[in-house]
């Protein structure tokens, strides 16, 4: 029996090891370009999507029935709590709505949180389940503001969403008052899910957009996508000269989103590909006195694998909560023509 459950582990280890890690994974959707190793775009009947001015923009057009949605490339596996933040833009109809969703993949079972509008414009809160292939009763909330058109209410545009599993008990709550307001808890399922953000708009109805942002994804474990990584900025201060066998000096800087502290300096390697040498000195300091701690790491030229004519370096490493950074800067070399000149002279000799 102990044998057999040992074996197991020790698969069940084997078939993790290469795709999942505990993590919390996040997408502030800042970059204006949705990150295909992190999302799918999931159906798209009639309605369009882009990531564009800080978040994600979901539209379904006028009088259709519509639907469009991103669905996350990881896992979350055991326990989670996945947010999001909404922000209805054009939005003031009964059957339109935006959600936050996680589902097995046999997609069996699921949970969702969504926000519509009610007949009687209030702002209103259902989260229905889906377990072993049967769709559940809803729990629906309306919030007490009186909730005119949406386009007359900018305050009220914004809202979060969330959903939290323990077990197999997953709670909805939305955001209102300035706290998480919990809406119901039910047993759904303790499976691996796939997490979908999406709008849908009914027949009949106005123009619906919505923008998400400020995804984030705690979970025990993500499986089934990359590692996500912070790319973080770095600046090699000087010209390089290959033969040289002194240090090269490289500062990651810390900036307002970015804690530069936070990095495991003994984790940090650098050079033509970023996993050649590791840091021989380091030390947290404000080397651009721009009020945000630096880390300042020297690496050995030697160890670097830089050779005459390269353009960029990169680094990599971890920081103490086990998030990988990686970062990348332009160099040039120096003491080159030097090399050529003496090899060409060995060569004529
Ligand atoms: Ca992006
Ligand atoms: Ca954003
Ligand atoms: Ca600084």
């Amino acid at each position: 029996m102990k044998l057999s459950r040992g074996i197991f582990l020790f698969f069940l280890t084997l078939v993790f090891a290469s795709t999942a890690f505990a993590a919390e994974f996040s997408d502030n959707f800042d970059d204006q370009k949705l990150d295909p190793n992190y999302w799918s775009v999931i159906e798209s009947d009639h309605g369009s999507l882009q990531e564009v001015g800080g978040g994600v923009d979901m539209y379904v057009p006028n009088g259709i029935s519509g639907f469009t949605g991103i669905a996350s490339k990881c896992q979350v596996v055991g326990d989670f709590d996945i947010q999001a933040d909404f922000e209805l833009t054009t939005f003031n109809t009964y059957w339109s709505s935006a959600s936050l969703q996680v589902q097995s993949a046999d997609k069996k079972n699921q949970a969702l949180i969504y926000v519509s509008i009610s007949k009687d414009s209030k702002r209103h809160y259902e989260s229905p389940y889906i377990k072993d292939g049967v769709q559940r009763m809803p729990f629906g909330y309306y919030t007490p503001d009186l909730w005119a058109p949406v386009n007359e209410f900018d305050g009220l545009k914004n809202g979060k969403l969330r959903l939290v599993r323990q077990g197999s008990q997953i709670t909805s709550y939305y955001f209102h008052n300035d706290e998480w307001q919990h809406l119901t808890t039910n047993d759904v399922f303790d499976q691996p899910g796939t997490v979908s953000l999406s709008i849908a708009g009914s027949m009949n109805n106005p123009t619906v957009s919505v923008i998400w942002d400020n995804y984030s994804a705690k979970s025990g474990q993500l499986s089934g996508c990359e590692e996500p990584t912070k790319t973080v900025a770095i600046e090699v201060r000087h010209s390089i000269n290959p033969r040289n066998k002194g240090v090269i000096p490289v500062v990651i800087l810390g900036t307002a989103d970015f804690d530069a502290t936070t990095i495991d300096p003994g984790t940090v390697l650098f050079g033509k590909t970023g996993i050649e040498a590791a840091a021989v000195k380091s030390n947290f300091t404000d080397v651009d006195s721009d009020g945000y701690v630096d880390l300042l790491v020297h690496f050995k030229t030697e160890e670097s694998g830089i050779q005459c004519g390269d353009k960029a370096v990169h680094l990599t490493g971890t920081t103490f909560d086990q998030k990988k950074i990686i970062g990348t800067d332009s160099i040039k070399t120096a003491g080159c023509q030097q090399c050529k000149k003496s090899v060409r002279k060995r060569a004529a000799i």
